[in-house]
C-alpha cells in the first residue's frame, strides 16, 4: 500500500479556478478518472478526476477555495505497483478557454475527416453531438475572413434540450461558411472551410459528450488530446435546472457574484441565450432604477415582464401619476403593514328608515343623505372612545402618536384615480355638516379639485362600496394610519330574533388593521362599539 497525492492538473492557463463542488469524500473507493472535485475558473467549470485508484485517506481542499495548477488535492491509498499510473495530461489552453472539454483516444473516438476542398482548406464537420437527431444551427459565431485559433467557437447549435458551440479542430482562416442560423444539420454535415497554412497533418478528432436529456453542455470538442481528460461537461453549468436558461460557465458565476438569478435577466444571444453583457446591463439597470411598483425591494422576487402580445392583440397605455402613486403607496402599506381584517355587519334597518323618513329635508337642504354621513358620525364615536385608532407608530416602533382629533379620510373613486379627501373634526360635525362636507368634497375629487391640504391630516379612513356591491373585502391599511374601515352593500337578510327570522337590512363591514399597533381585542371591541351604534343611532347623540 503506498500513499499517492493527487494535485491539479495544467488547467488550460486558468489562473487560479474555485473549488465549486466536492465530490467524494474521505473513505470513498476511487476509480482512475474518477472526478474528485469540480473547478470553475472565469471561463470554464471542470471535474478534476483521480490519476489513481484507491481509497481516499485525506481531501486537502474545501469549497471556495482557489487552485492553481499543482496545488495537492487528495492522498489516495493505492494497492500494489503505482508505476504505470498515468500522469495526468495538460490540456491546451485554448480547449479551456471557453468550454469544457472531453476527448477521447484517436481510435475509439468518432473521427471525422476534414477533407482538404483544395490544397489548403480544410473542411469543418458537424462533430460527434451525441445524438442522430438534427439540430439547428442557431449562431454563426464567424464570418468568411476570420482568423480562428484552435478551439475558438464557430457556431452555436441547438437542440430542443441543449446547446453547444463547435470549436475549430484547428487554427485559420475561415474561406467559406457553408451553413446559415436557422439550417439543421447532422453529425458530419459540412459546417465551413477553415484554410490553413499547411493541411492539417492529422485528422482532427472530434468528440464531445452526448447531449444529455435535460441539460445543454458548455461543450467544445478537442484538440487531439490523450486521456485522461481533465475536464467534462458539468451539467449544472450548461443550463439551470429545469429553467431552461441557456448561459455559459462565465456568465453563470458572474451572476452569482452579482447575486442575480438569470431567470430574472433576458438573454440577448440568439435564442436567448444570456450573455456577460445582458448581465451587466440588467445590473446597471438595477442600480439606476428608482424603486417601482413592479420593482419589490428588500430582495424580493421580482414579477418577471411578460409579453402578452403573444397571446393576442394587446393596447398598452400609460398609468397617470396618480394610479402610480397610488400603487407605490398600496405596496409599500401591503409589505409594511401585518394586515388583520375583520368582518361583520351592522342592522341598520332602523337607521334606513330613518334616512328614509329625512329624504325631503334632505332635498329641501339639497344634499344627498346616503349611509355615509351616519357612518363616519359612528366612527367617530368609536374613534373617540378607541383612541389607539387614531395613532400612527413612531420612533421607528417604539412609540405611538395619539391623534387628539378625530380627521377621516374618505376614499374617493375618481376617473383619475383614489383619492382620499379627509373630513377634518368629523367628532364635531352633525350628520348634516358630514352629508354637506361628503358631496363637497366628492365632487371635488372628481373634479381634481381638491387641494393638498384637503388630503392631509387624515386619522383613520373610510372606504366604501356601497354604491357598488360586494359583500366584504380587505381594504389595505392607508399607512401611516393604523385602521381603515370597509364597507359593502347593504341587503335585506333573514336574521334570528330569538323567536322568528325577520327580514333586516344588514350592512357589512371589514375593519382591517395594522396588529403592530392594534390587537385581535382592541379590534373587536371597535367593531362590536361601530355595529352597536350603526344599529341603534340614538346612540349617536350620547
Ligand atoms: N349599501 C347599500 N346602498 C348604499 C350603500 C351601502 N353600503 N352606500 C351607498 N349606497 C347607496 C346610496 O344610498 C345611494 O343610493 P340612493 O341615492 O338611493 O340613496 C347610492 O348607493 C349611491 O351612493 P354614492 O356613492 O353616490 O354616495 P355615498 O355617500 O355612499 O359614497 C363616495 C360617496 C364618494 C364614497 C362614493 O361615491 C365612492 O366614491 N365610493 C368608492 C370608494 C372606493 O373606491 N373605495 C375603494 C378604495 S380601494 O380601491
Amino acid at each position: 500500500m503506498t500513499k499517492q497525492q493527487v494535485t491539479v492538473p495544467d488547467i488550460g492557463g486558468a489562473e487560479g479556478a474555485e473549488v465549486i463542488e466536492l465530490l467524494v469524500a474521505v473513505g470513498d473507493e476511487i476509480s482512475v478518472d474518477q472526478s474528485l472535485i469540480v473547478l470553475e475558473s472565469d471561463k470554464a467549470s471542470m471535474e478534476i478526476p483521480s490519476t489513481v485508484a484507491g481509497v481516499l485517506v485525506e481531501l486537502l481542499v474545501t469549497e471556495g477555495q482557489e487552485l492553481a495548477e499543482g496545488a495537492p488535492l487528495a492522498v489516495i491509498e493505492v494497492a500494489g505497483d503505482t508505476a504505470a499510473v498515468p500522469e495526468p495530461q495538460a490540456v491546451d489552453s485554448e480547449t479551456l478557454a471557453e468550454v469544457i472539454i472531453e476527448s477521447a483516444p484517436a481510435e475509439s473516438a468518432p473521427s471525422v475527416a476534414a477533407e482538404a476542398a483544395d490544397a489548403v482548406s480544410s473542411r469543418v464537420p458537424v462533430p460527434d453531438i451525441g445524438t442522430d437527431e438534427a439540430v439547428e444551427v442557431i449562431e454563426l459565431s464567424v464570418k468568411v475572413g476570420d482568423t480562428v485559433a484552435e478551439g475558438d467557437s464557430l457556431v452555436v447549435l441547438e437542440s430542443d434540450k441543449a446547446s453547444m458551440e463547435v470549436p475549430a479542430p484547428f487554427g485559420g482562416e475561415i474561406t467559406e461558411i457553408q451553413v446559415s442560423e436557422g439550417d439543421s444539420v447532422k453529425q458530419g454535415d459540412a459546417l465551413l472551410l477553415i484554410k490553413t497554412s499547411a493541411a492539417p497533418q492529422q485528422e482532427p478528432v472530434v468528440a464531445v459528450p452526448p447531449m444529455p436529456a435535460e441539460v445543454a453542455p458548455a461543450i467544445a470538442p478537442a484538440a487531439p488530446v490523450p486521456k485522461p481528460q481533465v475536464a467534462a461537461p458539468l451539467e449544472a453549468d450548461a443550463v439551470e435546472s429545469s429553467g431552461g436558461i441557456y448561459a455559459g460557465p462565465a456568465v453563470r458565476k458572474l451572476a452569482r457574484e452579482f447575486g442575480v438569478t438569470l431567470a430574472e435577466v433576458s438573454g440577448s444571444g440568439p435564442r436567448g441565450r444570456l450573455l456577460k453583457e445582458d448581465l451587466q446591463k440588467y445590473v446597471q439597470d438595477r442600480l439606476n432604477k428608482p424603486a417601482t411598483a413592479t420593482a419589490g425591494g428588500a430582495g424580493l422576487p421580482l414579477v418577471p415582464e411578460m409579453d402578452f402580445s403573444r397571446f393576442g392583440e394587446v393596447d398598452i397605455t400609460q398609468r397617470s401619476k396618480l394610479d402610480k402613486l397610488t400603487a407605490s403607496n398600496m405596496q409599500r402599506s401591503w409589505l409594511n403593514v401585518p394586515h388583520v381584517t375583520q368582518n361583520d355587519s351592522a342592522d341598520i334597518t332602523e337607521l334606513e328608515a330613518f334616512r328614509a323618513s329625512m329624504k325631503v329635508e334632505a332635498e329641501r337642504r339639497s344634499v344627498k343623505l346616503t349611509p355615509m354621513p351616519f357612518l363616519i358620525k359612528a366612527l367617530a364615536v368609536a374613534l373617540r372612545d378607541h383612541p389607539k385608532f387614531c395613532s400612527s407608530l413612531a420612533d421607528g416602533g417604539d412609540a405611538l402618536v395619539y391623534k387628539k382629533y378625530i380627521h377621516i379620510g374618505m376614499a374617493v373613486d375618481t376617473p383619475a384615480g383614489l383619492m382620499v379627501p379627509v373630513i377634518r373634526d368629523a367628532d364635531k360635525k352633525s350628520v348634516w355638516d358630514l352629508a354637506e362636507e361628503i358631496l363637497e368634497l366628492a365632487g371635488k375629487a372628481k373634479e381634481r379639485k381638491l387641494s393638498p391640504a384637503q388630503m392631509q391630516g387624515g386619522c383613520f379612513t373610510i372606504s366604501s362600496l356601497g354604491n357598488i356591491g360586494g359583500t366584504g373585502f380587505t381594504p389595505i391599511v392607508n399607512t401611516p394610519e393604523v385602521g381603515i374601515l370597509g364597507v359593502s352593500r347593504a341587503d335585506i337578510q333573514p336574521v334570528w330574533d330569538g323567536q322568528d327570522f325577520a327580514p333586516r337590512k344588514m350592512l357589512p363591514l371589514s375593519l382591517s388593521y395594522d396588529h403592530r399597533v392594534i390587537n385581535g381585542g382592541d379590534a373587536g371591541r371597535f367593531m362590536t362599539q361601530l355595529v352597536a351604534l350603526l344599529s341603534d343611532i340614538r346612540h349617536l347623540i350620547m
